[in-house]
């Protein structure tokens, strides 16, 4: 069969992206599982429009839940020209029955251990409408397909080394969606990185982990960057941010060319990250935790989130001085989201917040789809705009970028110029986070409070209140 995997987006930006830095690794990963007899294509929405016709004999649309109104319009395109339509990814994996109106096929989870059956019942005409993904063992996993990458993606080396996060941040689907935490065989990670593929030379240096929590396993993370030592390579990933206290994970962090981490930051007071069970932050230690991290020449990105309950407009305005203050390189900044599966979705649901009328353009991470405590959701959308603008705001830009010329690495200087030119530019030329359109809405039909079964809870998990257990 003809297979086109097409990745869904919606640009979340007034005039979107001119650039694109890095691309999913969903797309090229899901390509490489296919099985050999099944001729793959790969679009992603992010860079190309996505052809409408009738070639393909199965269309695997992926998406988040703020992009699903699109992702579902595509479907039903297709459909109506006859091509059957399988749908994966975080947002189907909790939506089932809303995307059974628009697609033929759902895959919930982790599609490893169901992909190959999928295709073949697709193909023998015998599919059944639901395939239930159970997280397994990631030895043996194919390097992704970059062949089929579009060129304007500039870092297109992305991978998968690990799966899953022990910590419960109860925004967070993680948990629930990747349970436990599983890692790859080293060797196969380093043939990922190893292997030549791209046409120039920063392509070839730079790796970019897609991973949910890359440094869990201290072990064998230090055997992975003895490893990636050998390789001259650059690399960046996502951690938490008690990585700073074991010190020899640091220096073979800049011993093996790591030049940028992600740090779910989430917010600088203590009662915020209390509020979402992120026990694993403490806000007191930040300036130190990201000393740590310049002092081994390693750019700091940090993700902020708007919409806690004890925020009012002023502090997260506030919030885009502050976080200059503790030395973030790059910041992140979004809106607190209630998706699905997660324990705030739960919350928010039995206590009636959930804002029913707003439709998923309000769920990409820069809309509001709740009612927060001390602010209506108009104020928390337009004090999220006002301090996105005060941190890409000319002067903080040059202040971070002048601090990083002091303590950053070349590579990690690099990063670090590349995303606060992308996000200054933005931000003086207006091209700020749209606004999600209020109408046309679809209609979300929400279960009723407490009618939300986990994912974990089917697989016989459960939280123990430090992890996942059995
Ligand atoms: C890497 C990552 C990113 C990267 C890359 C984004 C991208 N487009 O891939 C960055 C940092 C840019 C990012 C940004 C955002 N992210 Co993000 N991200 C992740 C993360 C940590 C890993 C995803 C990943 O690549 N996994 C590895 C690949 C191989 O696995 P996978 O994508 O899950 O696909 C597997 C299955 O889902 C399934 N599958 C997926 N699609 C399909 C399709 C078919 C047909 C089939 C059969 C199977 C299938 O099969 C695959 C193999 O098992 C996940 C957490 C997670 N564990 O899912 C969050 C996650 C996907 N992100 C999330 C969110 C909310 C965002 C943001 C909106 C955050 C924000 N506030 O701005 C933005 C959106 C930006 C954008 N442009 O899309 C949410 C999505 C929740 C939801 N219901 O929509 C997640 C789940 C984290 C969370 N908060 O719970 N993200
Ligand atoms: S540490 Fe990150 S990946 Fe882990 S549960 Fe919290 S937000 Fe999710």
């Amino acid at each position: 069969m003809k297979v086109r995997i097409v990745v869904s987006y919606v640009p979340r930006y007034r005039r979107g992206h001119r650039f694109h830095f890095v691309p999913p690794v969903t797309g090229i990963h899901l390509a490489a599982i296919t099985p050999p007899e099944h001729e793959v294509e790969l679009f992603h929405e992010q860079v190309r429009p996505v052809p409408v016709d009738a070639s393909p004999d199965v269309v695997a649309l992926s998406f988040f839940s703020g992009f699903a109104r699109r992702a579902y319009a595509l479907a039903d395109r297709y459909r109506a020209l006859g091509v059957r339509v399988v749908a994966g990814g975080p947002h189907v994996s909790y939506w089932i029955e809303e995307a059974l109106e628009h697609v033929d096929v759902v895959v919930t989870g982790e599609a490893e251990a169901v992909w190959p059956s999928v295709l073949r019942d697709l193909a023998r005409g015998t599919q059944r409408r639901v395939y239930r993904g159970e997280p397994t063992s990631l030895a043996g996993l194919p390097t992704p397909r970059y062949d089929l990458l579009e060129e304007r993606f500039l870092v297109p080396r992305v991978l998968q080394a690990t799966r899953g996060c022990p910590f419960t941040c109860s925004f967070c689907t993680v948990p629930d969606l990747n349970p436990g935490f599983r890692v790859r065989p080293i060797d196969e990670v380093i043939r990922d990185i190893a292997t030549t593929h791209f046409p120039r030379f920063w392509q070839e240096k730079v790796a970019w982990f897609w991973d949910d929590n890359l440094l869990v396993q201290r072990r064998w993370a230090k055997e992975l960057l003895r490893e990636l030592a050998g390789l001259d390579r650059w690399w960046l990933t996502q951690a938490s941010i008690d990585i700073v206290k074991d010190r020899e994970l640091l220096d073979a962090m800049e011993r093996s060319g790591c030049i940028g981490i992600f740090l779910g930051i989430e917010s600088l007071d203590e009662a915020d990250l209390k509020s979402v069970d992120k026990r694993q932050n403490r806000a007191r230690e930040y300036r130190d935790a990201i000393r740590k991290l310049h002092d081994r020449g390693i750019c700091v990105m940090a993700g902020f989130i708007s919409g806690f309950d004890d925020q009012t407009p002023e502090v997260i305005a506030s919030t885009a001085d502050r976080l200059n203050e503790i030395g973030v390189d790059v910041p992140f900044l979004s809106i607190l989201t209630p998706f699905r599966g997660t324990p705030l979705y739960d919350e928010h649901r039995r206590d009636g917040r959930i804002l029913e009328e707003r439709d998923w353009p309000h769920y990409s991470g820069y809309g509001v789809a709740f009612r927060p405590a001390r602010m209506s959701p108009e104020q928390l959308l337009a004090a999220h705009r006002q301090m996105w603008n005060r941190a890409f705001a000319p002067a903080a830009v040059l202040e971070r970028l002048a601090r990083g010329a002091r303590s950053l690495s070349r590579g990690a200087m690099m990063l670090s110029a590349a995303m606060n030119g992308f996000y200054g530019l933005k931000q003086i030329t207006g091209n700020e986070p749209a606004a999600p359109p209020l109408e046309p809405k679809g209609t979300i039909r929400h279960p009723a409070p407490g009618d939300a079964p986990a994912r974990l809870s089917r697989l016989g998990l459960k939280r123990d209140g430090v992890g996942i257990s059995q």
